[in-house]
């Protein structure tokens, strides 16, 4: 339990503060985050702020020091739990009668960052909505019963990894077609949302402020034409989904040809190496999906930046991508996005 002394900065305007509440949650000390968010709210810091300034802040700074391999994930996931404490604390302290709207709150199928919608939830209940959270990884066709069930004025759906987007349109364009549009929101949209609109998302917000104006303001949008079509897909991209499990197998074989130092790998590291195959493979069909290169190529830099930090070597990286290209011989697309992750690896 944290003990506050005269020398605790007190203040979120002290740049201290943040480093002290980040070594609360890296610490797992639940009451002392607790205590120090309950002080800022007694010091007449707004409820708002907390929510998005400290408590989303610190989740970035957990999900950086994680990427960096400072922080296990055991530590993360206890530092998450405390934030979830953090923010749950805050709420209780305030109430707003709804006098806006009622919302739909979810994340897309197998979506699981609940925390960051928790607090467009929250932010939206101060400014007056009738909430209605659904968590994480909320199937399709149960969501548009639950709209059925309710009749809300909006969805607003979460998409933070770029892998959910056609579930995300899957459930967009149900949405739509139940009469309530959607705004959309979480990295998993591309920077500056830039596949929302693609989508058929009625609107976009890159955070819960800015949904909270966007909200407040023209809404609900015309739904101009309900029945867009609920599948982007072409021969290529259901190829590489169904493919997967073989991909992933062939990819393996492979790369004990190709690369020898995953002979000698032990077991953690070969489950490992499956897992990473599994996600470029993931996000290749994305980029597909929402025919963007970009999406794949972000996705090959993140990668390289965090297997470098746990000293995996960028080659072994640059064989699993050739690994997977020679799978993929006769699909185009594939194999220009393949070829350019492979260019981002090249130092030249
Ligand atoms: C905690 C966490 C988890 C937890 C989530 C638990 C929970 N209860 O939420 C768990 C352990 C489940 C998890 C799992 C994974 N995670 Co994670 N996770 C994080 C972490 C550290 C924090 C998330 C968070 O709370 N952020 C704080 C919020 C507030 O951030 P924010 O984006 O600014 O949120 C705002 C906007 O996104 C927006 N917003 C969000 N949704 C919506 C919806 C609407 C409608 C609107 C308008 C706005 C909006 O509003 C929010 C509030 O302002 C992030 C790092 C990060 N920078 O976010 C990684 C991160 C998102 N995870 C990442 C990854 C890779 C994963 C995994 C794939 C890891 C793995 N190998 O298994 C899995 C995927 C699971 C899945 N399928 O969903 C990567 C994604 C990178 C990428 N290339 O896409 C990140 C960025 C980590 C990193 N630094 O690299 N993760």
């Amino acid at each position: 339990m944290t003990v506050f002394t005269s020398a605790t900065p007190r203040s979120l305007d002290d740049p201290g503060f943040r480093e002290h509440y980040l070594r609360l949650v890296g610490d797992g000390d639940e009451y002392g985050a607790i205590e120090a968010v309950n002080a800022l709210l007694d010091e007449g810091v707004p409820a708002q702020r907390i929510m998005t300034d400290l408590i989303a802040g610190t989740q970035q700074r957990v999900g950086e020091l994680w990427a960096a391999n400072e922080w296990s994930i055991a530590r993360e996931h206890a530092a998450t739990a405390i934030s979830e404490r953090a923010l749950a604390s805050v709420a209780a302290r305030t109430h707003v009668r709804p006098r806006r709207g009622r919302i739909t709150i979810a994340c897309v199928d197998g979506e699981w960052h609940a925390l960051p919608v928790r607090i467009l939830a929250e932010m939206l209940r101060l400014d007056g909505w009738r909430v209605d959270f659904l968590g994480a990884s909320v199937p399709g066709p149960h969501l548009v019963t639950h709209l059925h069930q309710t009749g809300p004025d909006a969805v607003a759906l979460s998409c933070m990894i770029s892998t959910r987007l056609p579930r995300a349109h899957a459930a967009i364009t149900a949405c739509r077609a139940a009469g309530v549009p959607v705004i959309a929101g979480g990295r998993g949209f591309g920077p500056g949302g830039r596949y929302a609109e693609k989508l058929t998302a009625d609107a976009w917000a890159d955070g819960a402020e800015a949904a909270v104006a966007r909200l407040a303001t023209d809404w609900p949008p015309p739904i101009d034409d309900p029945s867009t079509a609920a599948f982007l897909g072409d021969d290529e991209y259901t190829w590489v989904v169904r493919g997967r499990g073989e991909l992933i197998a062939a990819t393996l074989e492979h790369l004990a040809a190709t690369y020898p130092h995953v002979r000698d790998y032990d077991q953690r590291q070969t489950d490992a190496t499956a897992e990473d195959t599994g996600h470029i493979i993931d996000f290749l069909a994305a980029a597909l999906y929402v025919g963007d290169d970009r999406l794949f190529t972000d996705f090959i830099d993140w990668t390289n930046a965090v297997l470098t930090a746990r000293d995996v070597p960028t080659q072994a990286l640059a064989a699993g991508l050739r690994a997977i290209r020679d799978q993929l011989h006769d699909w185009p697309s594939s194999l220009r996005m393949l070829d350019a992750g492979l260019a981002r690896l090249d130092p030249k």
